[in-house]
């Protein structure tokens, strides 16, 4: 920090407004370093398992809200050169068989900053273009922010992420963990060895979404008052510590992260490797 104050007067203000950041947040809220996967692996943005009731709840916007169909996941490419997601999987906490929520991925190339998102689909006719594990839309999809739209096509009900206690696993082709999300107490547990683990609340009203690859996963209508946001990452919040403290000051707000702009597609993915 680059300040004419002394020194002593410097460590004083920033060990009151780390007391401060700490009563008002609570130490989870205090942000951990968490690596996104490395090259090739996409990471996961977004998660939306416990769809909220009546229609705010269409997230796939299909007209309908449906308790599973809504579902998605939101994938993004965070590094700076092309990967494809060929046999890359995603599943909840299940094991292979009838009850397995389980999408692979075709043939499919995602540019850097892209995003993919895959919608669980039980009874939903998504506006198109819309990919299937055996072929990948041949554009993004204009409802959704652009991104490559999938669905899963699941036919039953059974075959979801559940509310109260489950877990999302992405899988590389070779079989490896990538990332796992989990909330609750899911049985059985997911794998022990992914290259990511995050644990997010359950029941979460709406979604929960990074702001960048290596934020924490953290209610989306805390973010901007949304609940999902499928294809599109909400503008990272300003990190400066005046900045937080003037609106700690201002709003009381327990939040973080700042009020996004009004267009949050417009803001460019961080890109790293
Ligand atoms: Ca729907
Ligand atoms: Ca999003």
């Amino acid at each position: 920090m680059k300040t004419d104050a002394p020194t002593s007067v410097v460590n004083s203000r920033n060990g009151f407004f780390l007391c401060a950041l700490v009563v008002a947040f609570g130490w989870r809220a205090l942000p951990a370093p968490a690596a996104p996967p490395p090259f090739p692996h996409p990471v996961i943005m977004e998660v939306l398992f416990n769809v909220p009731m009546g229609p705010d709840g269409d997230a796939n916007q299909d007209g309908v809200r449906d308790a599973t169909g809504d579902e998605f996941i939101e994938l993004m490419n965070h590094h700076n050169r092309p990967i494809n997601l060929a046999g890359y999987v995603l599943t909840d906490r299940h094991e292979e068989g009838p009850r397995q929520m389980r999408f692979e991925f075709p043939d499919v190339e995602l540019a850097p900053g892209a995003i993919a998102v895959v919608f669980n689909g039980h009874r939903a006719a998504i506006p198109g273009p819309i990919g299937t594990s055996d072929a990948a839309p041949d554009r993004g999809n204009d409802r959704f922010g652009g991104a490559l739209v999938f669905s899963m096509e699941i036919a039953s009900r059974a075959r979801a992420l559940a509310n109260a206690a489950d877990a999302l696993i992405l899988r590389a082709p070779d079989g490896r963990a990538v990332e796992v999300v989990f909330w609750g107490s899911p049985d059985p547990a997911p794998p022990a060895d992914a290259m990511r683990t995050s644990e997010v609340p359950s029941r979460v009203r709406g979604s929960v979404q990074r702001l960048t690859p290596d934020g924490d996963l953290i209610p989306h209508d805390q973010i901007d008052g949304a609940l999902f946001s499928p294809g599109v990452i909400p503008r990272p919040a300003p990190q400066s510590p005046d900045t937080l403290e003037s609106r700690e000051s201002r709003s009381g707000r327990e939040s973080r992260v700042a009020i996004p702009a009004d267009h949050p597609e417009e803001a460019p993915p961080r890109r790293e490797e």
